[in-house]
This record gives C-alpha cells, structure tokens and sequence, in this order.
C-alpha cells in the first residue's frame, strides 16, 4: 500500500484514507494504493463493507493535471474506478470539500456517496479541454438524468451537497468526523441489508425525459455559443452515448472522445491557463517569512466609474469601504450609482435585496480626508493626472495612520513619481483594476521602485480577498497590458490605411477567438481615451516613427464610438450593435492617399499575425526588461482582461505553439516593410535562434 492511501480495518469495515496534499489529485501512486486498497478489502473475508474518506482540505479534486500529455502509467483512472465499482462489499464515498472531475468520479464509482454540507461537486474537465474521461459522462446521468449531467459537464461549475442530494448524486449530508460518519452510513446498510448498488447498472436518470431532444438542444447550442470550442460537442456526443449504449460500451465511447480531447491543442492551452493563474500568485524574490498587513477597512478616493466599481469590490468581499469625493454632491450621485448597480443584479435575480442591503451598508460615503485616518488601505482612483495624484497623495500621506497602504489605480502614469509625493515611497502600490472593475477579474499589481515585500505581498492578499486574478508588474507606460494593447491598436489601424476595414479586421479577430474585435473595443471605451494616448505617445516616442491617422481623423470628425452614437460603426439609438459608418470609407481613402498608399486586399491569416504578434513583440521586451516575472503571467493578464481566449492559452502560449521562429520570420518581415516599430526583440531572436520558448525562459538564462 502506499504512504499516500491508508487501509485500516474497524470491525467489519474497511476504512481506506488518501492523503496526497495538497488537494488529493489521483496521480498515478494514489490510484496505485486505491486499487490495491479496495483489492485487499474484497479478499478480506473479515470485511463487509469498505468506506472511503480523504484528509485535508478535500475529497479528491480530480486527475493530476500535471499529468497530462505525459505518458499514461497504468492503473488508469477508469480500471481503478471499475474495481471500486465491481467490489463485492458495500462501499462508502464521504466527500468533503471540492470533489472534482476524478475525484466525483470515483465517488460515483463508490455505491453511496454522503456529503458534508458544505460540500461541492463538480466535473470541471470542460474547462481544461477535456471530458470527463473515467466514467462521469456515463455514470452521472444515470443517477442525476441528461439534463443535470449536461448542466454540470458543460458549464463545469461545481455544485453545493444540498443540490447534488436533490439530484440523487450524493445520498445523505452529514457532518462531523469524516471517517465516523462514513463507518456509521456503512454500519447502518449493513444493518438494513443494502448491499452494493452499482451506478452503473442503474438507468433511473434515463428515463422519463426526452433526451434525445434534450441533447439537440444543448448541442445546438454550444454550436451557437462557443462555436471554437474542442471539447463541449465531444462532451454532448459521450452522454448521447450513455443514454443508448450499455455501461461497457458508453464507457468505451467516451474513452475515444477523451482521447480526442487530451491530444487536442486547446487542452494544452487550457491547462497552461489553469497553472499559469496559480503560478502568476508567486513572487520570485518575496522572502517566504512576509507577512501581509490586516485590511480590515479599506477606502477610495473618487466616485466616478472606477472608484465605485472599486468600492463594490470590497462590500462584495465584505470590507467596509469609505468613498471619498469633493462634494455631498458628488457623493450623492456616486452612491446613488452603486445602488443602480446593485439593483440591476437584484433585477437579474444574481443578488438577493437583503444582500444587496447588507453591501450597501459597507460602503460610507465622506467628503474629508481626515475620515481616513484610521483605515488599513486607500485606492485613489481619480482623474488621470499627475498634478491632481500630487494633491492626493500629499493629503493621504499627512492623514493616513503609519502603516496604512497607499494604491493608485492610475493606468498609465509613473507610479514611482507617485510614490515620491509622500514620505512612505515604500507604502505605495499600484491597484491597477479593469472596467467595469466589479467585474473584471484581473488586477496589476504595480510594484514601484521602493514598494515594500510586505506591501506587496498585502497587495497579492487583497487581490486574493477580492477574487481577483492579480499579477505583479513593473513601472512603464501602460504597465504591461495597456502596453501591449497599444501596440494591437496600432497595428490594427495601419491595417486601415493598408485596405482593410473595421469589419474585417475585428472579423479575422473574432474568428481567432478573441471576445471583441479591437475597433469594437474602441468604440466602446471612447476614441477620445486613445486620443490621449496617441498625444502622449508621440511627445516621448522617437520622431521618426509613423503613427496611423484615421483614429485623429474620426476624432477631428467627432466621432468617439458609442458615446457619440458612430465611431468606426454606427449605432442606431439605444443600440450597441455595430452598423457601417457611411462616412468611414471616405476618411480611409484619404489616408491612405496622403501617405501613397495603393490601398489593397489583406486575408485574415495577414490580419491575425499583424495584430498578434505586435502583442507577442512587445511581450518579449516587457519580459527582458522585467517588467513581467514570467511570460505565463503576461498570458493571465491578457485572458483575464483583453478577452484573449483561454483555448489559445494566452499570446505568449500562442507564440510558442506557432513556433518562435516562424513568428521571428514573420516579424522580420514587417519589421523590412513597415519599419522601426517592428524591430524584434531581442529576446524573440535569442529564443527563436536557440529553438526555445518563452514558456521555457527564465529572467537571467
Ligand atoms: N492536479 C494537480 N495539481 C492540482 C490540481 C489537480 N487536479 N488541483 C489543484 N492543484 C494544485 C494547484 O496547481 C496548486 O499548486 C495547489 O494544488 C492548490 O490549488 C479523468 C480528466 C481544487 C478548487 O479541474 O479547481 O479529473 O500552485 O491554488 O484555490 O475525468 O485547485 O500550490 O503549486 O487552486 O484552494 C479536474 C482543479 C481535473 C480541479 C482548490 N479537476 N483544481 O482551489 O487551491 S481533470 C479540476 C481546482 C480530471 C478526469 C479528468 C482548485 C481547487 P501550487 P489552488 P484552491
């Protein structure tokens, strides 16, 4: 037996314990000790019945994803959930935690299965690119019906004990001691003689629904909503299959189409988002004594978008917040616009009233800085200048407590030059969230030349707190998102001047994958935001680089998106669908003409690699300069705050499946043909040269 799977008997029962930290992941020793374990349970004719808990924080969350894409080492998890389930004795799953994937598998493998309350279950293999691929698909519909297994294998979300007892998933909740509660269920079958119940062999949950319309429905679906997708059709086809073949066959059909799924290049960048969202949460040179600081009240400065998205994210994790704006009543219509927004999610039925009622009651609204004396952290989140930021800063340095973290949500500004208009430069951090920033979840986490360890670390522990996915960047113009945004913009725009228009281009990027095209995205958030931008870039960038001009053109023009109801496209009133700008084409010409440009026919693979690897060129620069740890992290910022889709694993995952050197060549290319703004980075040619990846680099090597 191995260390990491115990088999102890008391009395009668067997009693099998996992104990494989952190979070029981069936990697290949666990199930090499779970198959011997329930194979010296069944031969022992002391043994009636068997009973199976796990320690730590949680039944087993699934397969090793580590795992995957190595070679297979036998057991398989499905011979060993076949042993569980052909055991001749009783046995008892007791699931506490998160059981996952596998992990409910192999529960469903169990002939009853209890809960603690506040238990979930889950099959989130969908998400990673996968199926479930050890029975889930067969077994869970025949317990729960098509439409609940579909529910929970498409969406992957996990569900609470309560709802899986609705469902017959799970057969009682109970709670104290895992291992007593486990030994009594058994003593009780035992006592009212209910032997093994396979879960195989039952077809309640098939019947008495029309599934086949059922499966229609879902397939039509996932064919309308997520039409890039690998693995939702191949999850669809695997239950069609457990609702017209035996368990043996199902079992067999779903073996295929899980293959199909792990050899597929979405699940290779499915699970390299999952890793690179955990390993973004380490700092490489953060000593492991760190503690973070308390932040048990918290506050904003300014109520405009950002600062009241800001100040919900806190009263949605439960931090009592204070918003500071200039006036009463300024601090009227910010609190009457966090009411709106909570009205809407109560309108959704997303929020109940009394939720809404108790958030609301977290946030207090002040008009003077000296009602700030006594909280653990500020986020200044007002107009993106750097005199009004001086103004604040020095007031916050002269009224908040020692010890009180002071953040800024400036996008764009130098947040060391920030930092420099308090006496506590090494208190300073930047919280750099996303609109609508109760959404978004994604924050930067600027760490300036002088933040502290501890600040930072608190920063991560408040981003943690705010179920935030935070990464720590540098100081530079635009951090490194926004930055390399800039760039994606840019190249788009040249696109115009070449021949292309704002249809095409966001078409090519859309079938890419990405949510939005980047003129859409433009019109959303304002052309006059870029406008700025564009100013600022050209005082400090080299004079000989060219910058597009149909964006100054559709501004001279009036013309800012949907605020002013055209932008690139036309908006009917009240309308955000993207119609034509008439006047659009005429301004494309010009500006092609004045810089003699034939203006010509672009194809979408051309589109697609302007744009893209305009992101992964400057991406290469933002790791050699360190403004990012790792190029993983640069793929979290972009997954979870530029719509870039998480089956492409990001575009530095990207970039490494094309291959290095084939995005090398083609950078060379642009860089002949359209100048200095694609020189590569030397990094690209360092690691195209030496056939590496950025995945595979580290700073220093
Ligand atoms: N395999 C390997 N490592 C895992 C893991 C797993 N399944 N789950 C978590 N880890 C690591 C994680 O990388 C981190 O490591 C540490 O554990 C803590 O995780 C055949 C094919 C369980 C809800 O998709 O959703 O079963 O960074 O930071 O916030 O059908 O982890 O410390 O080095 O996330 O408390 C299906 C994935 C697999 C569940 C806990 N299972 N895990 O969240 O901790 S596919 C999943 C989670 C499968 C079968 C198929 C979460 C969690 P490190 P954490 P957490």
């Amino acid at each position: 037996m191995s260390e990491l799977v115990r088999l102890q008997t008391r009395g009668d029962i067997a009693l099998i314990t996992v104990n494989n930290p952190p979070v029981n992941a069936l990697g290949q020793a666990v199930r090499q000790g779970l198959l011997q374990a329930f194979q010296a349970a069944e031969a022992d004719p002391q043994v009636a019945a068997v009973v199976l808990v796990c320690e730590g924080s949680t039944f087993f969350a699934g397969a090793d994803i580590k795992e995957f894409g190595k070679p297979p080492v036998a057991p398989s998890l499905p011979e060993v959930i076949d042993a569980i389930e052909g055991c001749n004795k009783p046995s008892v799953a007791v699931i506490h935690g998160t059981a996952l994937g596998g992990g409910l598998e192999v529960a469903l493998g169990c002939h009853y299965r209890i809960a603690r309350a506040d238990a979930k279950v889950g099959l989130p293999e969908v998400k990673l690119g996968l199926l479930p691929g050890a029975g889930g698909t067969q077994r869970l519909p025949r317990l729960a019906g098509v439409a609940k297994a579909l529910e929970m294998i498409l969406s992957g979300a996990p569900i609470p004990a309560s709802e899986a007892l609705e469902h017959g998933i799970v057969d009682e909740l109970v709670e104290g001691d895992l291992a007593e509660a486990g030994i009594a269920y058994a003593r009780r079958l035992l006592q009212e003689g209910r032997g093994v119940r396979r879960t195989g062999e039952q077809r309640a949950g098939l019947e008495g629904a029309d599934n086949a319309a059922l499966i229609a429905a879902r397939h039509a679906e996932v064919v309308k909503r997520t039409p890039g997708l690998f693995s939702p059709l191949r999850c669809i086809a695997a239950v069609e299959a457990a609702t017209r073949l035996p368990l043996a066959e199902g079992l067999a059909r779903e073996r295929e189409l899980f293959l199909e799924c792990l050899n597929s290049p979405q699940r290779a960048a499915l699970v390299h988002s999952f890793f690179a969202e955990r390993q973004a949460s380490k700092i490489a040179d953060m000593p492991a004594e760190t503690q973070p600081r308390e932040t048990s009240q918290a506050a904003v400065i300014g109520g405009g978008t950002m600062g009241v998205g800001i100040a919900l994210c806190f009263a949605n994790a439960g931090v009592p917040v204070k918003l500071l704006e200039v006036s009463g009543e300024a601090l009227q219509r910010a609190l009457q616009r966090a009411r709106e927004t909570y009205a809407v999610s109560v309108k959704r039925g997303s929020l109940s009233e009394a939720d809404m009622q108790r958030r609301l009651a977290l946030i207090e609204g002040v008009t003077d800085y000296a009602a700030l004396a006594d909280v653990d952290l500020v986020v200044e989140a007002v107009f993106e200048d750097m005199a009004v930021k001086q103004q604040v800063f020095e007031r916050l340095d002269a009224v908040c407590k020692p010890g009180a973290i002071l953040a800024s949500n400036t996008s764009s500004l130098n947040l060391d030059e920030i930092a420099a208009f308090t006496r506590r430069p090494e208190d300073v951090v930047g919280l750099h969230f996303f609109s609508p920033a109760n959404v978004m979840r994604l924050l930067e986490v600027v760490r300036g030349g002088q933040t502290s360890h501890e600040v930072l670390a608190s920063a991560m522990a408040i981003g943690r707190k705010l179920k935030k996915v935070a990464v720590v960047v540098g100081v530079c113009d635009g951090f490194v998102g926004n930055r390399m945004l800039f760039q994606y913009g840019r190249e788009a725009e040249f696109l115009l001047e070449e021949g292309a228009t704002p249809q095409q281009v966001d078409a090519a990027l859309r079938n890419f994958g990405m949510a939005m095209g980047p003129f859409a995205v433009r019109d959303l958030s304002g052309l006059d935001i870029g406008q700025a931008i564009r100013r600022r870039q050209r005082e400090i960038l080299p004079k000989h680089l060219e910058f597009p001009t149909v964006a100054d053109r559709l501004c001279a023009a009036g013309m800012l998106g949907q605020k002013t109801g055209v932008g690139y496209y036309r908006y009917e009133a009240g309308s955000r669908t993207p119609l034509e700008n008439p006047e659009l084409a005429a301004m494309l010409e010009a500006a092609s003409q004045e810089k003699g440009i034939e203006r010509r026919e672009l194809d979408e693979q051309y589109i697609v690699e302007r744009t893209l690897y305009a992101l992964v060129n400057e991406g290469a620069k933002i790791l050699e300069e360190g403004i990012a740890q790792r190029s993983s992290d640069i793929d979290v910022i972009y997954l979870n705050g530029y719509g870039f889709p998480a089956w492409r694993g990001g575009p530095m995952f990207y970039a490494d499946s094309v291959g290095l050197g084939n995005v090398l060549a083609r950078v060379k290319e642009l860089h002949e043909r359209c100048g200095d703004w694609w020189k590569p980075a030397p990094l690209l040619e360092k690691l195209a040269a030496e056939g590496r990846t950025f995945s595979g680099w580290q700073r220093g090597q």
